[in-house]
């Protein structure tokens, strides 16, 4: 299954995040990220679109990751099943700028706004924020956005 990226900066007690602008989740809002360019690492493809999609630049040493969440959509193609590896950073160059591909707007960690995200997230995210890494499968229905059966482990 195809591995992709989404990335949350955090800063004092806010999190980025940014309307997807165009291609998979579009008008949906939510982190950075997106798939590995041919021989690039997981953590390589990360800062890349990091700095591509926002404008910050970061070391692969200040990701942290928090989750890694697995999207089956049995009603679509095959290849649009994947595993998402989801980093935080809060540590990084350059001042956040929304792109061609995804806008960029500072919400307060208390205060996230799940009706306009992906359905998954009001149940992975909340923890992470909380300070657990999430292991998560999540399959969606007819509509290829809502969820109709999940599995969420907690790790400390
Ligand atoms: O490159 P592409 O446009 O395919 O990137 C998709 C981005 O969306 C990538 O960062 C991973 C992320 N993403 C999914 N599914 C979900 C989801 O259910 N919730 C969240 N928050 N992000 C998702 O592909």
């Amino acid at each position: 299954m195809r591995d992709v990226t989404l990335i949350l900066p955090m800063h004092d007690g806010r999190l980025l995040l940014g309307v997807k602008k165009r291609g998979f989740g579009v008008g949906k809002l939510n982190g950075f990220g997106g798939k590995l360019n041919e021989g690039e690492t997981i953590v390589e493809a990360a800062a890349r679109e990091l700095f591509e999609e926002v404008g910050i630049e970061v070391f692969a040493d200040d990701l942290k990751k928090v989750a890694e969440l697995t999207f089956l959509f049995p009603h679509a193609e095959e290849d649009w099943d994947q595993v998402v590896h989801v980093y935080t950073v809060n540590s990084w160059r350059g001042e956040p700028v929304e792109s061609e591909e995804m806008g960029c707007e500072w919400h307060s960690v208390d205060e996230i706004p799940f009706d306009r995200m992906w359905d998954d997230d009001k149940h992975w995210l909340p923890r992470v924020l909380a300070g657990k890494f999430v292991k998560g499968k999540f399959s969606f229905g007819e509509d290829n956005s809502t969820i109709t059966a999940q599995e969420i482990v907690e790790e400390a």
